[in-house]
């Protein structure tokens, strides 16, 4: 036993553990010990087995608990802003439009190359506290916004840099085949093999890059391009992801999945043979109901064949500056329900277990003996009301590795 050890007791202890029967894992009047930084012990209150009755014991009867949030797409590490762009919309462009006119993507990526590492960082620790704020633990961020070696290094160094300077996990996804840069503008081929591959080998022999993305679709890369982009991970050993399926299909998510991709994101334009791969692979689908909503999307993503088909969802912000400016990952929940018709218990489970898995993490998103403890104490009596609630955060207390903050 160490100082470090504790007992926390609840209203309710939502595992998200699937081995504990019934809806989000609940135990009632339930207590997780926590040793080491992880967790040792989780049951009801009533028993806690008689050798940790001494541990100091943290009482939170009328609350719930829940694991650690994990938002597993975004773009926190950018530079500028895109309100002019967003009155463009409202003046009737379309996010199409706007890229092709050389704004979008494009015009953040402008911004990008200008910032300071200390100005994309300072930017980047003011959307990580928000999502901080709200009980995420472990938060994924992608490059991108650089198109050149010298930035996607520099936003790489950035995201690393953001888990040092604060109490949450951060996992990098290189993202060079983003957009074509204003330089290559007709060249999206030479683009691939001059700037992204050699960028993403030089990011990766830094240690900067867990994984791999790309953007697959009509204003980006078409699948052959992705394709050379994940071949180079592959033969590096990265797992990959891609923005797929977002405003058109192109087969993207049937093309990650060959490649054994960890999660489809956007996927509003699967159809059911892409499902299908998905499940076969293994490839989770996240589901980014911001972008939707900033985008005014129509086209729903088919959560009916995702559910029928087994693929796991989950749900993140998107967090950037053109197609979803959200960082509450809490709000997504609620749009995820809202927007997708997600039940409560899938949307919690998009911002926990289910996220882990999307990201490859085994060690957090659930509440059982062996995980690390990363613990989230709300003021709700039950989960559903994480979601249910708008623009509203009832965090109390948040636990990271086993430090109460
Ligand atoms: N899809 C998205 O939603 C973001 N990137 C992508 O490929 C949008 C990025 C942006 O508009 O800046
Ligand atoms: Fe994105």
């Amino acid at each position: 036993m160490t100082a470090n050890d504790f007992i926390i007791s609840a209203g309710a202890i939502a595992t998200m553990d699937r081995s504990v029967p019934g809806q989000y894992g609940l135990v009632p009047n339930g207590s997780v010990l926590v040793r080491n930084g992880e967790v040792a012990w989780v049951g009801p209150t009533a028993s806690i087995p008689k050798m940790h009755s001494r541990l100091p014991r943290h009482d939170h009867p009328q609350s719930l608990v829940t694991p650690l949030l994990i938002d597993c797409h975004t773009h926190i590490v950018s530079g500028g802003d895109r309100a002019r762009e967003f009155e463009l919309r409202l003046e009737g462009a379309s996010y199409e439009e706007i890229a092709r006119a050389g704004g979008g993507i494009v015009s953040t990526v402008k911004a990008t190359r200008e910032a300071s590492e200390e100005e994309l960082l300072e930017n980047a620790l003011k959307r990580a506290d928000v999502l901080i704020g709200e009980g995420v633990g472990l938060v994924e961020i992608k490059s991108g916004y650089g198109l050149d070696t010298e930035t996607e290094l520099k936003m790489l160094r950035v995201a690393r840099q953001v888990a040092e300077r604060r109490p949450i996990r951060v996992t990098t996804s290189f993202l060079g085949a983003h957009a074509v840069p204003l330089e290559y503008a007709d060249a999206p081929d030479r683009y691939i093999d001059e700037v992204c591959i050699p960028a993403l080998k030089n990011a990766h022999s830094e240690g900067l890059v867990d994984c791999v993305d790309g953007f697959c679709e009509g204003i980006a890369f078409d699948k052959d391009q992705i394709a050379r982009v994940f071949d180079v991970a592959k033969s590096l050993g990265l797992p990959v992801k891609l923005h797929a399926e977002q405003l058109s299909n192109l087969g993207g998510a049937k093309l990650a999945a060959s490649y054994g991709a960890q999660s489809a994101d956007h996927i509003e334009y699967l159809d059911e043979d892409g499902v299908m791969a998905m499940a076969d692979a293994g490839t989770s689908a996240v589901v980014l109901p911001g972008a939707f909503y900033t985008l005014r999307e129509a086209q729903v993503p088919p959560i009916d064949l995702i559910r029928k088909h087994k693929v796991p969802i989950a749900v993140a912000t998107d967090c950037n500056p053109g197609s979803s400016p959200l960082t509450s990952l809490l709000l997504s929940m609620n749009m995820a329900c809202m927007l997708f018709r997600l039940t409560p218990e899938e949307a919690l489970r998009g911002t926990t277990s289910n996220a882990a898995k999307a990201l490859g993490f085994s060690d957090t998103g659930q509440i059982s003996i062996g995980k690390r403890a990363d613990i989230a104490v709300w003021d709700v009596k039950t989960p559903a009301e994480l979601s249910y609630r708008i623009g509203f955060n009832p965090l109390k207390t948040r636990i990271f590795g086993g430090q109460i903050a």
